[in-house]
């Protein structure tokens, strides 16, 4: 049986269990989440490791410096492409369903949320002053742009840099080794995590907030479904049921533990292994989509802005939609890889158009069901920047074999 068909079952299980375990919260802490817990630890434990040598070997390989930049161009102009119709398609989606339409809160319900990151000062933080203090905090952006420069170093350095080159290609196969063993114990995880979801956010609390996790879900679907399935087609060559076959373990990793950075490992094994994409595209794409490629966050930041404002009784102007979409766009790319971090980051969005923070304490309630559906579509994006940056650089060396003839 295919290793996705397990996950999915030990994902249907778990959700059943957690519907008919909701009263024994304690039996589900004490024996059923700490294996949910144990199976992240694992992931998690690779993450470093596994990017580090992965994105050094994938920037020495490449070879040259000048198609490092050629990938690194493609895919950045990708990302902020489906990153702002993301934001839009979440516009667009909430002004027809009208979330907030039935319920009506005073403005001064008190609500602390945490201060997001100045982008000024993401981008600034992104170049570590102490790699190693950067890997122990895993500090993705940071890690990456150590290792690009490593990678780069050791091609210009050449035939000398042969063993550091060695080293991290080797540690490399080994992290992949081992994300694949920790892989056999999915279903058991993917049961595990998801159990105490299901238990705790029963149906009582998604009820009255249905309109705002339909608008979230259904704007994920549809961009998966469009926008994905067009680009992979079109751009990529590749069938969408194949894509989304192929990448179905790596999805269901992030639908449950809510974290792109931890489903990283399970992205690169899922886009190499199943949909041919060359490692060396794999650990650049991937790597830096799971830090700043994140349509389904930026989906949830579109929806998030005009039920909040439908709530306390303001209507978005086009102008203050048009900025929702920029820093909806932005806020997608701060946001880091780890469970929440939308909801910090819908404080930037919320402040850029004058909304009262406080609607930020609805939404929390259902945030982690939110979470589920927009890092499936985090991952899911990154996936189809390397499937159409892998074809667009094949084709670009078929052809220039052709020419050599
Ligand atoms: N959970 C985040 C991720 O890992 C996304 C978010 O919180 O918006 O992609």
């Amino acid at each position: 049986m295919k290793l996705s068909t397990k996950i999915l079952i030990g994902l249907i299980l778990g959700i059943i269990a957690g519907l008919l375990l909701s009263s024994a919260t304690g039996f589900i802490k004490t024996w059923i989440q700490p294996f949910g817990t144990l199976f992240l630890n694992l992931i998690k434990m690779v993450i470093v490791p596994l990017v580090l040598a992965s994105l050094v070997v994938g920037a020495a390989s490449v070879g040259d410096v000048k198609k490092l930049g050629r990938i690194g161009g493609k895919t950045i102009s990708y990302y902020l492409v489906t990153t702002a119709l993301a934001v839009t398609i979440g516009l667009i989606l909430a002004n027809l369903l009208d979330p907030g339409f039935n319920m009506k809160l005073p403005a001064d319900a008190k609500y602390a949320g945490k201060e997001a990151p100045p982008l000024s000062q993401v981008l600034l933080n992104i170049f570590p002053t102490n790699p190693v203090d950067s890997m122990v905090r895993a500090d993705m952006l940071q890690i990456i742009v150590f290792a690009l420069f490593l990678g780069i170093g050791i091609t210009l350095i050449g035939e000398r840099a042969k063993p550091v080159y060695n080293f991290f290609d080797g540690l490399a196969e080994v992290m992949y080794k081992i994300t694949g063993v920790i892989m056999e114990f999915a279903p058991i995880g993917v049961f595990a995590l998801i159990t105490p979801v299901v238990a705790v956010n029963g149906p009582k609390v998604l009820i009255p907030l249905a309109k705002v996790i339909a608008a979230v879900y259904i704007g994920c679907l549809l961009h998966a479904a469009v926008v994905y399935s067009t680009a992979v087609r079109t751009l990529g060559n590749m069938n969408p049921l194949k894509f989304f076959q192929g990448f179905s373990p790596a999805m269901l990793i992030a639908f449950t533990t809510c974290s792109s950075s931890a489903t990283l490992p399970v992205s690169m094994k899922s886009v190499e292994e199943n949909l041919g994409v060359d490692k060396d595209v794999a650990s650049f794409v991937l790597p830096l989509g799971a830090t700043i490629n994140m349509d389904g966050t930026a989906i949830y930041q579109g929806v998030c802005a005009v039920f909040v404002a439908q709530v306390y009784g303001m209507d978005l102007t086009l102008g203050q939609q048009l900025t929702v979409i920029l820093t909806g766009t932005l806020a997608s790319i701060g946001a880091a890889g780890v469970p929440g971090a939308g909801l910090i980051m819908l404080t930037m969005v919320l402040q850029s158009v004058n909304l009262p923070l406080e609607g930020i304490a609805l939404i929390a309630g259902i945030d982690r069901i939110l979470d589920m559906a927009r890092t499936t579509i985090n991952v899911t994006g990154d996936a189809s920047a390397a499937v159409i940056v892998d074809y667009s650089e094949k084709k670009r060396v078929a052809k220039s074999g052709s020419m050599v003839v």
